[in-house]
């Protein structure tokens, strides 16, 4: 099949970089979002969010005339599905608004559509609720359009090169499905796309992120137990990485983000029973915040009235976004604890968290600090000249969460520096 206009419904993330991408390969393109205030703003020609390289690429989409915006879809030949899927309060996948596309959807689907799934879901999903919804339209999945889940795989940071060359796995609900899908991406995936059925894709997606939130969680149990015993768990995990199968991921103060750290709680859903190990792995994550505000309680001695420098507050370094990140969690702690907290983060100028004070540049953030506090490893912060910041503290003592922070450097200038998974 041959695909000259498409329609992408939700513009997160994922589907404005993917709306882009298919307008400057030449498709004519309805970007969908029910935020009346984003369809404003994408139309007055600028994107909600940030990304390396989103700014040009949504630049040239826009200039091209052929990506426009509306609040819901538009007769097209193929319909993409990139809404968000949080998870509820009893840690099960919130489908709403999986669902209220799918609606938005049947009333405007045509005989000989394709529609693509690409929300991560528990399995099932494709067959089970979108497949339903969009037969109300009076046309039958498989027989009278085409339905496919295909996750997407993107590495947040550097979306734009993967959208294009990752491997993409398609799963149709039937064979014809899968391929057509497959025909529509061919417009920019350069990577190798591997066809299966709706089922498989949908758990491919989910094992992905789950054995990245299982190698997450021992590397964090890994460097408890470290700091238990005395030993420095970056020097371990560089030596034990020597082997030629072991590769040990960083420690940090908890796995956050919108996928990671929501994802494998799907898996646990669909087959509590044999998801024990996934369950663990997520409590071990979800408890490292509390364990890293424990190690600044023992590295400040006293909370009570500290003025600490918070640096980084998104959920993982040189990124804007912060769902789920464990860097907010810990600073909420440290101000329930009685701590006076300045954050200060170069990426998500505009976050702020109740009761700490937000500021703009690094030196107010340190004016008069007791203690300066490594939460996100953004490039800016791995280069801090500790001899330079000595002068604006008040304190001179140091917690590196990240392991980033060279330890003869700052002692050199009159730090004591305490580094998560140190003894
Ligand atoms: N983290 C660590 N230590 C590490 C690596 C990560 O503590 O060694 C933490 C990060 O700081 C962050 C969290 O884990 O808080 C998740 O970060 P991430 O970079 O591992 O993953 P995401 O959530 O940004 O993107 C993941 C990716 N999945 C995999 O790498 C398997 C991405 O490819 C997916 O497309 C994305 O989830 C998604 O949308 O599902």
């Amino acid at each position: 099949m041959e695909f000259e206009s498409v329609c992408v419904v939700g513009l997160g993330y994922i589907g404005l970089p993917t709306a882009s991408t298919f307008a400057v390969s030449g498709l004519k393109v309805t970007g969908v979002d029910s935020n009346p205030k984003v369809v404003d703003l994408l139309r007055s020609g600028k994107p909600h969010i940030q990304e390396p390289g989103l700014g040009e690429l949504f630049r040239q989409a826009f200039d091209s005339g052929r990506l426009k915006f509306a609040e819901t879809p538009a007769e097209a030949e193929a319909f993409v599905i990139a809404v968000p899927t949080p998870v509820t309060g009893e840690r099960r996948a919130d489908l709403h608004h999986v669902e209220q596309a799918a609606r938005s959807i049947a009333p405007v689907l045509q005989a000989g559509n394709l529609v693509v799934l690409e929300s991560t879901c528990p399995p099932g999903t494709t067959l089970d609720l979108v497949a339903p919804i969009l037969n109300e339209s009076g046309l039958l999945a498989g027989a009278d359009f085409h339905l496919a889940y295909m996750p997407e795989r993107v590495l947040p940071g550097n979306i734009l090169t993967e959208l294009v060359e990752n491997a993409r796995v398609i799963g149709g609900i039937d064979p014809a499905s899968a391929q057509a899908a497959r025909d529509l991406y061919l417009a920019f995936v350069t990577g190798e796309m591997i066809l299966t059925d709706a089922t498989t894709a949908e758990m491919v997606k989910l094992m992905e992120n789950t054995y990245r939130d299982v190698n997450i969680a021992i590397a964090n149990e890994f460097s408890r137990i470290a700091a238990a015993l005395g030993v420095n768990i970056w020097q371990a995990t560089e030596l034990a990485n020597l082997h030629p199968r072991v590769d040990i991921l960083r420690p940090g103060p908890g796995a956050g983000g919108h996928c990671v750290a929501v994802d494998p709680w799907f898996l646990v859903q669909s087959a509590p029973e044999q998801a024990s190990l996934i369950q663990q792995a997520r409590l071990v994550n979800d408890g490292q915040p509390e364990y890293a505000f424990q190690l600044i309680e023992r590295a400040a001695g006293r909370l009570q009235g500290l003025q600490v420098a918070a640096l980084g507050l998104t959920y993982k370094p040189n990124v804007d976004d912060l769902r789920n990140s464990p860097a907010i969690q810990i600073v909420r702690r440290l101000i329930g604890a009685g701590a006076r907290v300045r954050t200060y983060d170069p990426l998500a100028t505009e976050a702020a968290v109740e009761g700490a004070d937000q500021v703009h540049t690094l030196e107010e953030a340190l004016r008069d600090a007791d203690l300066v506090l490594l939460l996100v490893d953004h490039n800016q912060f791995r280069t801090l000249e500790p001899s330079q910041i000595a002068g604006e503290m008040a304190g001179r003592a140091a917690v590196d969460l990240r392991g980033v922070w060279s330890r003869p450097d700052w002692e050199a200038a009159g730090f004591s520096l305490h580094v998560l998974g140190v003894g």
